[in-house]
């Protein structure tokens, strides 16, 4: 199914990065990154507008009740409004779906729990509440008048679904194939989308499956990390009244999209545009970006999400065995945000200084690399301290004799 109407809207058509499909017609392999937001949004669909193309039964990092999720995609080049339409399992009556909107190739995710910080980082639409079985089960999504738009039947025990733990259900065909069919779906072995960069399960909640054929994925912008700071790159092939990209953030404690920055846009080209935005220090935690591309109309186009964790930042770190035999020494590194004085010590389990490891002054982000050795000290437990004006950081080592 290729989509002439969303194409005939698109203002920006991106290139193929990587993974360009030669059973694909060529058109949509140009299909929507951005998608007008200014078009109404329909509300009735035939069945195949909206398709379910990913499914997490059994998560191992969460519980179930936590970390089921239901992926949808839209086929279609216009959104669709779901408000008011239902997904239910085999057992369990309907869970109405409100105020959620599928944008024009795009994906919204329905979870069990749709707090982010407890079902594993996903950005949900809506929740539901039956649950999704690790066995057999029948997923359907039915419009507003109670019409099935899509459903998928399973049996992850018949040895023809795969049977993932930990993983999720991937749809990888194109957006015309029979999605009921389970030669189309793949156990997740990568994490996208909201779950790229974390140490949870594998799956792709709010972008395609690794290898999947729906369009969208075609045009994908890409975010990695740079120490603490994240660089988001992204290229246009042609640009038509483009004033240019707003970059959108939502942190770990965010609840709506922050702008971080802009980028100017190269007005009407038909020449390829490569950009890209370095963010600025981000702590700890999952960071989701997109990208507003702005007309210079003001009409304004989202793009898919990306998202990178920040892990937490090590300002000590004592590396050599522990416990440590006689005679042998580990080394430590001390990295302060800050310019300060710091100094580095060891204190016994009495909490009395024992040793003096370095005291010294120290420009903001200069490691400070040292050794301590056991000469002088009894066995037992201590406690290696960097201690300054802003930081104030503990290890523990063992010292056997
Ligand atoms: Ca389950
Ligand atoms: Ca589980
Ligand atoms: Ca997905």
């Amino acid at each position: 199914m290729c989509l002439a109407t969303g194409i005939q809207l698109l203002k920006i058509i991106y290139h193929v990065i990587t993974g360009m499909r030669s059973a694909l017609p060529i058109l949509c392999i140009f299909s929507a990154l951005f998608l007008p937001v200014s078009s109404v949004a329909q509300s009735s669909a035939s069945e195949g507008d909206v398709i379910i193309s990913e499914i997490m039964p059994d998560p191992d990092a969460v519980s179930d009740a936590d970390g089921e999720y239901i992926e949808l995609f839209n086929t279609t080049g216009q959104s669709i409004s779901i408000d008011g339409w239902a997904i239910s399992d085999a057992g369990g009556s309907p869970s109405s779906i409100s105020q959620v909107t599928i944008p024009a190739g795009g994906f919204v995710v329905l979870c069990r729990n749709a707090t982010t910080s407890e079902n594993g980082g996903i950005d949900c639409a809506d929740s539901f509440s039956s649950a999704v079985n690790n066995g057999t089960e029948t997923i359907t999504l039915q419009d507003g008048n109670g019409d099935t738009v899509n459903q998928i039947t399973y049996d992850l025990n018949s040895g023809n679904w795969p049977d993932p733990t930990g993983a999720s259900l991937e749809y990888t065909g194109a957006p015309g194939d029979d999605n009921s069919m389970e030669s189309h779906w793949q156990k997740a072995t990568t994490r996208t989308g909201d779950f790229a960069g974390d140490g949870g399960d594998f799956g792709s909640p709010n972008a395609n499956a690794e290898g999947g054929q729906l369009p969208v994925d075609l045009a994908r912008f890409s975010i990695r990390g740079q120490g603490h700071r994240a660089l988001l790159r992204w290229r246009t092939v042609t640009e038509t009244d483009n004033a240019g990209f707003t970059v959108q953030h939502k942190g770990p404690q965010d609840k709506h999209w922050n702008p971080r920055g802009f980028v100017e846009g190269a007005g009407t080209t038909a020449e390829v545009h490569d950009y890209h935005f370095r963010t600025k220090s981000l702590g700890a935690g999952l960071h989701v970006f997109r990208l507003k591309q702005v007309d210079t109309d003001g009409t304004a186009h989202y793009s898919e999400r990306q998202s990178i964790r920040i892990r937490a930042e090590k300002r000590l770190t004592f590396s050599g065995p522990n416990p440590l035999a006689d005679g042998q020494s580990a080394t430590v590194t001390v990295r302060a945000k800050d310019a300060q004085r710091i100094t580095i010590a060891v204190f016994n389990a009495l909490g009395q200084r024992v040793q003096t490891v370095a005291s010294t002054s120290v420009s903001a982000n200069e490691t400070v690399r040292t050794r301590v050795s056991t000469e002088l000290l009894g066995s037992g437990v201590y406690f290696l301290r960097a201690i300054g004006p802003s930081i104030h950081e503990v290890r523990q080592f063992t010292i056997v004799q």
